[in-house]
């Protein structure tokens, strides 16, 4: 019998029902909760119930997508650093009155509730974080796409401090379960790995088979990405790896447990955790599984629902979908999606690359070479034979047309530059080793690449990529980074935010940040300056707060906040930023009491995680937390100086930080940061930048005006130069006292801080790499100027304007806006509300 299908039609979903009703009504059937709410369960009724608003939201987008076909942007990548959703989520749908106003009935404050959620830290740092500010642009601007990465089960580890040190927590964020995703139990692929390639005859064709040893199943978890001021809710897709058999139960039953549980052990490990290496690759081969997996998954996705509509004709397919390579992780795509066409769909192996090569774009994120991906020839064949025999085979392709384009020099200067292009190449360090180059394979697989600021692009044309640059001069671009100003203004910054639309007359601001730059004509403005100054202090008693609850410690709230967050890396050189507090220090010991309180107070700030590998790393983070005793316990200077690690910073640790930060440190050598993205977070809160001539600080100070930067260092033109003249170069004598100082033992540990000194400081053997002690004088010549600045309020004020009236070029909506007009060449499609 025909069922009455319209019985089944389910109402606008919880619309109809008051939020606080709905709140309690996932409190007790999800929960089994009867009133005595805790907080943390006001956060999952809360969160439970937004779901809702978000998925009518995000069905009715797909519902419209479905029915446009318009074409997609599908962004891979490794990492997704999304931080909390409630807040972000609330405010993006616009629902926060109604939440605000529903908490507060039940007796609770909207903020305290989502401090009760944890951060979802599938990333490492400026990488994924990056790729969650593009989504939330991809959706806000109505554009179809989608993230594509990996459910990992631990994400970043969470960073705690014993005696100083750095020590390494699991990330367990799931316990609780996660109302922001949806398992898809429709939506799974098989992943194979390991195996025989074969040829086989089917008909008069020679078809390659290729059987894995070894298989997993990627099963579909959804995120909804709700965009801000439209009705368009994108998505998120994550995998995670289970097995192929849920549990060998022949095994198990013939009492062989361990090994039936083998199998799903296997398979778990594969999305367990999340590699915490930031800009430095992890050669393990768990890593390239991990690749391949989340790849192979995304691919045969799209493929799916690209044959569900157009069937076999694949030459469409670059018309419909396109991929961003989110640095060289993801590029075994471009064997993949060879292998796809090849193997499984059956087409040529012209036709294939044409589509393949149409259809992918890779961003570089980093110059340090050391960070650009090769595997092992030996280590791919074995895990996936067939893709190496493909890269084999595009290899042989592009090194033979190197050739004939290469014709007009010489035979030795061609073969030698054909050698340094090819993709497969011996491994430099040990001849016996063949390498494949995945950067490599990503520039030859692709239509466009990317770096991610105007310096970092010129690098990559000028120097990494140079030789292909000169050959496709056309296929290199600039992305410059942003930020989403909606998380990193609006949400975090309410009170700044409010001042903001006030002034302006408007909130438009937010989804179009030039509008911003109508702050100037405020910025030396008394009556607006003291409104700002306002909010500034009582943000930096929220953080005062935060400081007091981690160490125990009261701090001047007057003092000027000096703030350096982000990973721990010898190239960003928090180092550097120590070395000048220990001068201070010393100068501020050797003042008279009088003098002193003339001096700008400070208190310094630093966080951020080193990888558990990087032994340097870890020890600047301990000299930090000993500076920090040292400093912060001296009666004579403790109200004058501070100086605290910050633990666990993460992307919630981010929002409460910035917008109380008064001056922020970019301080990285010139040539090294890629782009930097806190650098823009910071601007768009007002805060002021120390900074090197490195990454996107170049273009924020174009933007803000020059002559409002602190502005110190050599330029990246210089570097190899001085690299070369390190042995002889000659140190300014207060860095020479405080090497002393340190090796002396002033802060203890003296052996543990000895590689430290060692590493900036052993003239003969003429390191130094990142050339602390060349910039060390201009950058306490720029602090002092900040002091100076800092003495006259109005005018630090009125730069602190101009920087967020300098800030509407990075928001991320310009960024994707590029994206989409010169790369995806995809176009908005929203659905109606
Ligand atoms: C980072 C770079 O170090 C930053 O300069 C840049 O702003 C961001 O990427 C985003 O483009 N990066 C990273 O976090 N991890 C890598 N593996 C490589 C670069």
């Amino acid at each position: 019998a025909e069922l009455d299908k319209t019985a089944a039609v389910v109402p606008e979903s919880t619309a109809l029902v008051p939020a606080p009703v709905d709140i309690a009504n996932k409190l007790r059937y999800l929960f089994g909760r009867n009133g005595d709410y805790t907080v943390a369960d006001a956060y999952q009724g809360t969160s439970w119930s937004v779901r809702e608003k978000l998925i009518d939201s995000f069905n009715k987008t797909h519902e419209h997508w479905k029915k446009e076909d318009p074409k997609f942007i599908y962004y891979l990548s490794a990492e997704f650093l999304m931080g909390r959703s409630l807040i972000n989520t609330v405010y993006n749908l616009g629902l926060e009155g109604e939440y605000a106003e529903a908490l507060n009935q039940l007796g609770y404050e909207m903020e305290k509730v989502a401090d009760a959620e944890r951060d979802a830290a599938l990333g490492n740092g400026g990488l994924g974080r990056l790729a969650a500010c593009f989504l939330d642009s991809i959706a806000t601007l109505d554009l179809p796409g989608w993230g594509y990465g990996i459910r990992y089960k631990y994400g970043m580890f969470k960073q705690a401090l014993k005696n100083g040190y750095q020590v390494e927590l699991p990330d367990i964020w799931l316990t609780k379960g996660n109302p922001w995703e949806l398992r898809r139990d429709d939506v799974k692929f098989e992943v194979g790995f390991g195996g025989r390639v074969e040829r086989r005859k089917q008909g008069n064709k020679e078809v390659t088979v290729w059987t894995p040893s070894e298989k997993v199943v990627a099963q579909a978890y959804d995120n909804p990405i709700p965009g801000f001021n439209t009705p368009t809710t994108s998505n998120l897709r994550l995998w995670d790896a289970v097995p192929l058999t849920e549990f060998d139960l022949s095994a198990f039953n013939a009492g062989d447990y361990d090994r039936a549980m083998l199998e799903r052990e296997r398979a778990e490990g594969i999305s367990a955790v999340l590699y915490p290496n930031d800009s430095t690759p992890e050669g393990k081969e768990l890593r390239l599984k991990q690749q391949y997996f989340f790849v192979c998954a995304s691919l045969q996705d799209v493929l799916s629902r690209f044959k569900a509509v157009h069937g076999n004709n694949f030459d469409l397919l670059p018309e419909k979908a396109c991929f961003q390579l989110n640095d060289t992780h993801p590029t075994i795509a471009v064997a993949e999606l060879m292998r796809l066409l090849l193997d499984v769909e059956g087409l040529d192996w012209d036709q294939v690359w044409t589509i393949t090569t149409k259809c992918l774009n890779y961003t570089n994120h980093t110059v340090m070479p050391e960070a650009l991906e090769k595997w092992p020839v030996k280590v791919m064949a074995k895990m996936l034979p067939r893709h190496m025999e493909i890269i084999e085979v595009i290899n042989e392709g592009w090194t033979k047309w190197l050739g004939g384009h290469l014709n007009d020099l010489a035979p030795e200067e061609r073969t030698k530059r054909i050698a340094a292009m090819s993709i497969i190449h011996e491994n430099p360090w040990n001849k016996e080793e063949m390498l494949v180059n995945m950067a490599y394979l990503a520039v030859v697989g692709s239509s466009a690449v990317n770096g991610v600021a105007a310096i970092h692009s010129n690098i990559v044309k000028d120097e990494i990529f140079n030789d292909f640059y000169q050959i496709f001069p056309s296929k290199f671009q600039n992305k410059t980074n942003g930020v989403t100003p909606r998380r990193w203004l609006a949400w975090c910054n309410p009170e700044l935010a409010s001042l903001i639309t006030g002034t302006l007359g408007t909130s438009e601001w937010i989804n179009d940040t030039e509008k911003l730059a109508g702050l100037r004509a405020y910025a030396s403005d008394k009556a607006f300056q003291a409104k700002w100054a306002a909010v500034k202090k009582a943000k930096k008693a929220k953080l005062a707060e935060l400081i007091k609850k981690v160490h125990g410690d009261e701090v001047n709230q007057n003092a000027l906040f000096d703030i350096q967050i982000k990973r721990i890396h010898e190239y960003k050189r928090q180092y550097l930023n120590v070395l000048s507090i220990i001068w201070r220090y010393k100068q501020l010991k050797k003042m008279s009491p009088e003098e002193r309180k003339k001096a700008v107070a400070r208190v310094c700030v630093i966080g951020g995680k080193a990888a558990s590998a990087y032994d340097m790393a870890k020890r600047i983070i301990r000299l930090v937390t000993a500076v920090g005793d040292v400093i912060n316990k001296d009666p004579e200077t403790k109200e004058y100086l501070r100086l605290y690690f910050l633990p666990d910073y993460n992307v919630s640790l981010a929002e409460t930080i910035i917008p109380a930060a008064e001056l922020s440190q970019h301080i990285s050598t010139a040539g090294t940061e890629a782009s930097g993205t806190s650098n823009m977070k910071f601007q768009m809160n007002g805060c002021l930048i120390i900074g090197t001539w490195d990454g996107a600080n170049i273009e924020i100070a174009e933007e803000t005006g020059i002559d409002n930067v602190f502005v110190f260092g050599v330029r990246a033109e210089e570097i190899t130069q001085l690299r070369k003249e390190r042995k002889n170069f000659k140190t300014d004598p207060r860095w020479d006292e405080l090497m002393r100082d340190i090796e002396g033992g002033m802060f203890g540990d003296k052996d543990y801080f000895k590689p430290l000194v060692d590493s900036v400081n052993n003239m003969k053997v003429g390191n130094d790499w990142f050339l602390l002690a060349n910039d060390f004088a201009s950058y306490l010549k720029a602090q002092e100027d900040v002091d100076a600045c800092y003495k006259d309020q109005s005018e630090w004020l009125r730069r602190s304007i101009m920087y967020t009236a300098g800030s509407g070029k990075f928001s991320s909506d310009r960024t994707i806006r590029e994206y989409a007009e010169d790369i995806w060449h995809v176009t908005p499609s929203r659905p109606t509300a």
